[in-house]
């Protein structure tokens, strides 16, 4: 479809107003809002293949995110599954060292949309304050997004801090981000690894009704 097109690649140009606008425009088309998150991530992989190839630099990769955010804010609502509703407090965010948001953020969305309360700590999140915050909060979960190789070591620290303050059993750790497997989650003990933001959501659903 045309306009899905436009929206990959005006994203990929960092156009974040026209993103905006496609997307709006897509919506009331009645195009899936799986399709139109599809195109908006499609966008987001093709910068980040020419990220790596050295073909784009930082700046064009912080514009092509804003518009990738500014997609995903006009989508927020749609994300939402008709009926179904959760109860449950969850605590996200990105590791210490770690300053990717994008992800961590419509994984927020989604959980949202099964009617969880979230509370977003941001990025670059040390483990003691996601155990802070999981106290303060009473979690039922928390959230730990990493995208680089060099900060998912952080999220065994995480684990580790709530062993720590005697809390492991009350609070289901859930990790995510590109470079994170199954087989990590296992070795780390952490509670749920899953690769996408859909999926989180509904594990976080899962934990929440046990
Ligand atoms: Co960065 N970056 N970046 N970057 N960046 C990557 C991750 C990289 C793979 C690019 C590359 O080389 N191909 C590479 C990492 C390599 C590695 O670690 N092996 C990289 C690098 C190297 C860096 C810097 C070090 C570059 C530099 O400065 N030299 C630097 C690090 C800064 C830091 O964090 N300290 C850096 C900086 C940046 C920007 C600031 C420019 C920008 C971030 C902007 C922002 O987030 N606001 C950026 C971006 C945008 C990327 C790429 C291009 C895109 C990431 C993204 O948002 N993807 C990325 C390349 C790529 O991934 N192809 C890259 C879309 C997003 C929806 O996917 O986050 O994977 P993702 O989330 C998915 C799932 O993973 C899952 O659900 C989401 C959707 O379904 N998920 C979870 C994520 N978190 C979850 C948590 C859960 C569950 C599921 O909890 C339960």
């Amino acid at each position: 479809m045309q306009i899905l097109n436009d929206i990959s690649e005006n994203l990929q140009k960092g156009k974040a107003k026209v993103v905006k606008e496609l997307v709006q425009t897509a919506l009331n088309e009645g195009i899936a809002v799986k399709e139109i998150l599809g195109s908006l991530l499609d966008g987001m992989g093709v910068i980040g293949e020419k990220f790596k190839n050295n073909e784009v630099y930082v700046p064009e990769v912080l514009v092509a995110a804003r518009a990738m955010n500014m997609g995903t804010q006009i989508l927020k609502p749609y994300l939402a599954e008709n009926g179904v509703e959760a109860v449950g407090r969850v605590c996200i965010g990105t590791v210490k060292g770690d300053l990717h948001d994008i992800g961590k953020n419509l994984v927020k969305m989604m959980l949202e949309g099964k009617g969880l309360e979230v509370i977003d700590l941001g990025t670059d999140v040390a483990p003691e304050a996601f155990v802070k915050a999981a106290i303060e909060n009473d979690c039922t979960i928390i959230c730990c997004s990493a995208l680089l190789t060099t900060t998912m070591g952080v999220m065994e620290e995480v684990v580790k801090a709530f062993n720590e303050a005697g809390i492991r059993e009350k609070v289901k750790i859930m990790i995510g981000g590109a470079p994170i497997t199954q087989e990590f989650c296992d070795k780390i003990g952490a509670d749920a690894y899953t690769p996408d933001a859909a999926t989180a959501a509904d594990k976080a659903v899962e934990f929440c009704k046990r």
